[in-house]
């Protein structure tokens, strides 16, 4: 379990974990999502950045948003990693090196033995998509292979589509409290805040329905007042 997020979520009463992908046409979006942070960072258990901000700010940019807020943030990389073994290792080493705490891979590959990335005293934890917000069900039909293979692994948590309750309570009967489970799709993708943390998972990601929102720190009080305090 990672000790980090966790202590970080009880402290702040909080089980969101901030998605940064949208920013405002025509904003510098380290800029805006720096501000973003600044007006809301004791509010949120994490933050995950993906392919769009990556491709925005480039690794430098990323640094130096993880480095600024990574004293009471914990940040997940999300570059949809879907590869063989040697090369997920090495991206999660670099990962890592550039301040993560996390990194969420995809496990329908199933080409992993061994998953870690260490430095200087500090690891990285992973977590593995196990079912995705989307309606296709190809990856839903191997959900309990996929779960066991996340168990396998000994992963930090997994993925888990807001959407899809019994997929989350399926998470939560396979992994018992052995690992985290994380829902996207609440918001945006029209998933009632609360939904996914009653059906069992231990975090919900949001996005837009936050960075996008006129009043962010509004948006994010809403989400949290639908959810349970946070206890392990
Ligand atoms: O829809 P939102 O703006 O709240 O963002 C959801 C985030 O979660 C976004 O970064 C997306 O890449 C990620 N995600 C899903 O939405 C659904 C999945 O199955 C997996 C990841």
């Amino acid at each position: 379990m990672p000790s980090k997020l966790k202590k970080i979520a009880v402290e702040k009463r909080s089980r969101v974990v901030l998605a940064l992908d949208y920013y405002p046409h025509g904003r510098d979006p380290l800029d805006f999502w720096s501000s973003l942070l600044s007006d809301v960072g004791d509010l949120v258990a994490g933050v995950k950045v993906g392919l769009p901000a990556l491709l925005s700010v480039g690794t430098e940019g990323l640094r130096e948003l993880v480095e600024s807020f990574s004293g009471d943030v914990y940040f997940i990389a999300d570059f949809k990693l879907a590869d063989i073994e040697d090369i997920v290792r090495s991206v999660a080493q670099s990962v890592l090196g550039m301040g993560f705490d996390g990194v969420i891979v995809h496990l329908f590959p199933l080409c992993y033995s061994r998953l870690s990335a260490r430095e200087g005293g500090r690891s990285l934890d992973f977590y593995g998509v196990a079912s995705m917000s989307c309606p296709s069900t190809l990856m839903d039909a191997h959900l309990d292979e996929l779960l066991d293979y996340a168990v396998k692994l000994g992963l930090a948590g997994v993925v888990v589509g807001a959407n899809k309750p019994g997929a989350i309570r399926r998470a939560r009967e396979r992994l018992g409290s052995q690992a985290l489970i994380l829902s996207p799709g609440v918001g945006a993708q029209g998933v009632e805040p609360g939904a996914a943390v009653a059906a069992g998972a231990d975090f919900e990601i949001v996005g837009r329905a936050v960075a996008a929102s006129p009043s962010p720190r509004a948006a994010l009080e809403r989400i949290m007042k639908s959810h349970p305090p946070p206890g392990w």
